[in-house]
């Protein structure tokens, strides 16, 4: 009898637990559908890139949209800010605090909760008097934030040098009990750990030493944050949140590495979330997106992550990502989509993520040359191509012209090459008509003017956008006029 009305007792309470996390939630989220398992994990951004961090206005922009797209989190990590990160031991200045406390403020009147993180792990102690010094400090570092009204607090290790993964775990353990204790908090930490391959190369299934030491000691309430396999993964399986809440034992919140563009700043990530498989929304109790350090360009993905996150089972990439630009960017939507378009795939030796760029045009183009090597007639895939060439320059006109100031400070640069490429690819395209009517010297005066275009790999920081579409056709293009220059295939035609 006891031990049924304990039962009893347990049961009651955890659906009233329940009941009142989904209505604040609804509240919070407003008329969103939820998934058909009733519950959506807690969602929104982790301001968590290198570079300049956020103005005070920037963020503001983003709890108001967060909030609007039904997102309730906005995790504060900018690598960037020394007080979070470099000199994590060091309190706020009175003005930076005063910014926090009117961002804790804003976070609440948006229906979003502000999580401060610190990423204490460049030179963390965690033993002796110097480890128990560490802590206090940290434990007042956060007591001064939560006096300025922040509720929700995170400690992140990533992307750090030394890895104790038993000395982090109990670290985060107590400080966890601590800020509970002290009701600094009502929630339980996030954590980042340091290694994003969770499994060891040779043996699957098998943690690394570091995960394995991690995950034994780290407390049962803890969240951590996994980012798949890898730190920007093409996108996370069922089988990989398997595997990754079978070695942590617990379930895992995800900080999705897109659209941030720290490893490669001269691309803008415009494309929309994908890759992740639909039940990561049904098993992640968290799901973060990492912005670029561009907030407004930032957001079309997020966009389509909250439409993700909306609707999992039927969601559509392409769909929504039409949609998202439609929303917000109204009579320059058609424009914008054009450009976006050539600007959605993030590649680099270790990071691979994104959809790709203007996949239909880059077939088109092949279709062209494939024709012109074989030396046959292209004169209809040609006119296509000029056709396609126009329009986006068109398009690239009217973005300069007209998009709204904050937004064209922040793709300027890309639209400038963007229009280049265009009217580039138009030359090139004349350039191979002109030696097929036989007007060498045109010709020559035409390759002159795409010969220094940009097409190999560039600097990181410098722009860059289609890089296997545009960048490609102009460069073949300038290859083609070489290679007849030097006598192959000369003057067949
Ligand atoms: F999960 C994370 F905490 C995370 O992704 N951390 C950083 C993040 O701040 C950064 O924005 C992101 C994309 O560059 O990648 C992580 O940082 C890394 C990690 C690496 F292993 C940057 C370069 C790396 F080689």
């Amino acid at each position: 009898m006891r031990i049924f009305l304990t039962l009893l007792l347990a049961a009651l309470f955890c659906s009233a637990a329940l009941f009142s996390e989904n209505a604040a939630s609804a509240s919070a989220q407003g008329e969103n559908a939820r998934t058909a398992q009733g519950r959506r994990p807690e969602s929104g951004i982790v301001e968590g890139f290198y570079g300049r961090p956020w103005t005070e206005a920037e963020r503001r922009m983003m709890l108001h949209f967060l909030g609007e797209h039904g997102m309730n989190l906005y995790v504060y990590a900018p690598k960037d800010d020394p007080y979070h990160r470099e000199k994590w031991r060091e309190p706020y200045p009175p003005q930076e605090m005063l910014a926090l406390k009117r961002l804790a403020a804003e976070a609440r009147t948006s229906g979003v909760e502000l999580v401060f993180a610190v990423s204490p792990g460049l030179d963390q102690r965690f033993s002796g008097w110097a480890g128990e010094a560490d802590e206090k400090t940290m434990l007042r570092k956060l007591e001064s934030v939560h006096e300025m009204g922040v509720e929700r607090f995170a400690i992140f290790f990533d992307d750090i040098e030394h890895k104790d993964g038993r000395a982090q775990a109990l670290f985060v353990n107590r400080l966890n009990e601590e800020l509970l204790a002290r009701h600094l908090t009502e929630k339980p930490l996030f954590v980042v750990p340091t290694e994003y391959f969770l499994q060891d190369m040779e043996t699957a299934g098998v943690a690394k030493p570091y995960t394995r030491e991690f995950a034994a000691q780290l407390d049962d309430d803890i969240v951590v944050l996994f980012t798949g396999e890898g730190v920007v993964p093409e996108g996370i399986s069922a089988e990989d949140m398997t595997e990754a809440e079978r070695l942590y034992g617990r379930p895992l919140g995800i900080w999705w590495n897109y659209p941030v563009t720290d490893y490669l700043p001269g691309k803008l990530a415009l494309g929309p979330i994908q890759g992740l498989d639909e039940t990561v929304a049904e098993r992640a109790p968290v799901f973060l997106m990492n912005p670029m350090e561009k907030p407004y360009l930032s957001r079309i993905a997020l966009a389509t992550g909250a439409e993700w996150l909306s609707s999992p089972a039927s969601y559509d990439a392409e769909r929504a990502w039409h949609t998202a630009i439609r929303e917000q960017y109204g009579g320059l939507a058609g424009a914008m989509e054009l450009f976006a378009l050539h600007s959605r795939r993030m590649e680099k030796d270790w990071a691979h993520t994104g959809a790709l760029d203007a996949p239909l045009l880059k077939e088109q183009m092949e279709a062209f040359w494939q024709k012109v090597e074989r030396g046959e007639r292209a004169d209809k895939e040609a006119e296509a191509l000029a056709k396609e060439f126009r329009r986006l320059k068109r398009a690239a006109k009217q973005l300069k012209e007209k998009l709204p100031p904050e937004t064209l400070a922040e793709c300027l640069p890309q639209l400038q090459l963007f229009a280049q490429y265009a009217e580039s690819a138009e030359t090139s395209l004349a350039m191979v008509k002109a030696r097929r009517e036989g007007s060498f010297a045109h010709e020559t005066a035409l390759y002159q003017k795409i010969k220094d275009v940009p097409t190999e790999q560039q600097k990181k920081e410098e722009p860059r956008l289609s890089e296997q579409v545009f960048a490609d056709f102009i460069a073949k293009a300038k290859s083609w006029h070489e290679m007849q220059e030097h006598g192959v295939g000369r003057r067949e035609n």
